[in-house]
């Protein structure tokens, strides 16, 4: 089975494609090959470009509050390349249709475990 930590990497981590120069059918693409159109079209996903080593340092970096309260959320020192996909109001199911919007901010996961690694996607600011 799945765990967490593997659930985080498949559906937030794409360190092999350079951020810049990603075409508009990335999510698309992405979202589809990431196995997150199944069943319904998740709304809204972030993929972060930058080394794995990176993304799982930000579990020792600036300990914030999560969205749902929690205490073991992370927000990244420096903003990183991400994409956030996002659904378009045409996209019906199994059809999922999404914006691809390349920016970089600063992200928020949440981490636990041993090792201490990202299980979740917080937020992007
Ligand atoms: N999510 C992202 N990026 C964002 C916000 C949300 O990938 O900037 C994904 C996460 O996988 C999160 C899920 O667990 O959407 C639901 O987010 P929320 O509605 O709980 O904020």
């Amino acid at each position: 089975k799945e765990s967490s930590a593997e659930k985080f990497l498949r559906q937030h981590v794409d360190s092999i494609d350079s951020p810049g120069n990603l075409s508009p059918t990335y999510c698309n693409q992405m979202m589809l090959r990431r196995n997150m159109t199944k069943g319904s079209c998740k709304p809204v996903n972030t993929f972060v470009h930058e080394p794995l080593k990176d993304i799982k340092a930000v579990c020792f970096q600036e300990n914030v509050t999560c969205k749902n309260g929690n205490s073991n959320c992370y927000k990244s020192h420096a903003s990183l390349h991400i994409t956030d996909c996002r659904t378009i109001s045409s996209s019906k199911y199994p059809d999922c249709a999404y914006k691809t919007s390349q920016e970089q901010k600063h992200i928020i996961v949440a981490c636990e475990g041993d090792p201490f690694v990202p299980v979740h996607y917080d937020a992007s600011v």
